[in-house]
């Protein structure tokens, strides 16, 4: 098993992070739902609480926990809404891992650090307006110019754009490639001549999440810059499958922490509405749906966890994360709409939660590789083991 942090400390840091959903986070989601921003005061609070830094190796300054302490800690942080952990979430995962696990000790050095801290948002640049799903097809370019490479092309739906210092971006440096092996990745710091920011998006939930365009054009970097030194030239698309394969669990976490908001919400109100001269909660029929929402739940749970031990043993789990992805989060759209049924019409109205839940999660179905992305992974995989 990966070292993590010891098994007290963790502990001692879930426990915090449980008491700050409770009393910081959760009473704070109006706010951040009104003002479609999380309030400063709480992100320096992130900060200062080290969360940026949740995944980075100790020795960078971080807090270095493992992948099972990952799971259980982006569980608990997700009991609020997933805004919030959309601020660290690219620090933690997408945005940092490809220089965890693919950088040279010269990138390690420079980047994690400040990342760690905070200092620095980190933000992943794979999709682009015609690729989405189809990651190896990426058009954006980077052209070699002496020593030098030129990037030029759009990104899309790219998470903390706004907020970012720097970006991993995935371009084709081998145009006579049309698939995944043209394809290298670039630490590009945010502030390298030719990149531009669009306004961010507006989407259905979420609110207080920040993604935009991002646009290169001619934005000149030194080979230095291809994410493991140019040895890697040409392998960003194998660094990108591997950082989405440890994203998926951390999914996968996600789904179950709000997973168990949305039953506990549900919960609640099937116990203090009267119909028919009785709770809710006494209906067969409202207990049929609860049954249903923690048996879900309570699976949902145990895969991610087994999923993350298998991670931490083995260094990979690409069958395993995809099917924890797919089955989580298709569980929570599942407890979402019962939960919000549960609620009758209140469920539709904007005063209670389970509104804003039903269409918050509604992404967890679609980022980090859509549920079908999924199912093809599981099936190659399985297909191909047993031709093997
Ligand atoms: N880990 C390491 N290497 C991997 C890998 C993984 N999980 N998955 C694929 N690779 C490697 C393959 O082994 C192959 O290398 P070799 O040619 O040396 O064998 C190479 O990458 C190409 O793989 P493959 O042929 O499977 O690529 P495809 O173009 O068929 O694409 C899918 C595979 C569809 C699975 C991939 O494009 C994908 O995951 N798309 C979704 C992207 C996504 O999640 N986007 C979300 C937005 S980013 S937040």
């Amino acid at each position: 098993m990966a070292a993590g942090v010891d098994n007290d400390v963790f502990e001692q840091l879930l426990a915090v992070v449980e008491r700050f959903v409770r009393e910081r986070l959760i009473p704070a989601e109006r706010q951040v739902e009104a003002e479609d921003d999380i309030p400063a005061e709480i992100i320096d609070e992130i900060k200062e609480m080290g969360l940026f830094g949740l995944s980075t190796p100790e020795e960078f300054g971080g807090i270095g926990i493992n992948v099972p302490q990952e799971a259980r800690l982006i569980e608990a942080l997700c009991y609020a809404s997933l805004t919030f952990r959309s601020l660290i979430g690219t620090n933690v995962g997408i945005g940092s891992q490809g220089i965890v696990m693919d950088g040279t000790p010269e990138q390690k050095n420079r980047w994690l650090p400040d990342i760690a801290r905070g200092e620095v948002i980190a933000s992943f640049a794979l999709t682009e307006p015609d690729n989405g799903s189809d990651a190896g097809g990426i058009r954006t370019s980077a052209r070699r110019d002496g020593d030098d490479f030129v990037i030029n092309g759009t990104k899309r739906f790219i998470t903390n754009a706004v907020r970012a210092g720097l970006f991993t971006v995935f371009a084709r440096t081998d145009p006579d490639k049309p698939g995944a092996d043209g394809v290298s990745a670039f630490i590009v710091p945010a502030n390298t001549p030719g990149i531009t920011v669009s306004k961010p998006d507006r989407k259905l939930g979420q609110r207080g999440t920040k993604t935009s365009d991002v646009i290169f054009e001619g934005v000149r970097v030194p080979a230095s810059a291809i994410l493991g030194g140019p040895k890697r030239l040409h392998q960003g698309f194998r660094t990108a499958m591997k950082v989405l394969d440890r994203g998926r669990i951390h999914v996968g976490a996600m789904a179950v922490g709000q997973s168990q908001r949305m039953l506990d919400i549900a919960t609640d109100y099937a116990l203090s509405r009267r119909q028919f001269g009785k709770m809710l909660g006494e209906h067969q029929l409202v207990q049929g749906m609860l049954a249903d929402c923690q048996a879900e739940l309570h699976a949902a749970r145990a895969l991610v966890r087994a999923t993350a031990d298998t991670f931490d043993r083995e260094g990979k789990a690409i069958l395993e994360a995809s099917c924890t992805k797919y089955f989580c989060t298709e569980a929570a759209g599942r407890i979402a709409d019962r939960a919000l049924q549960i609620h009758g019409g209140a469920g539709y109205m904007a005063e209670y939660d389970i509104e804003r839940l039903y269409r918050d999660i509604r992404l967890l179905r679609i980022y980090e590789g859509t549920s079908q992305i999924q199912q093809l992974v599981i099936a190659r995989r399985t297909l191909a083991g047993r031709a093997a």
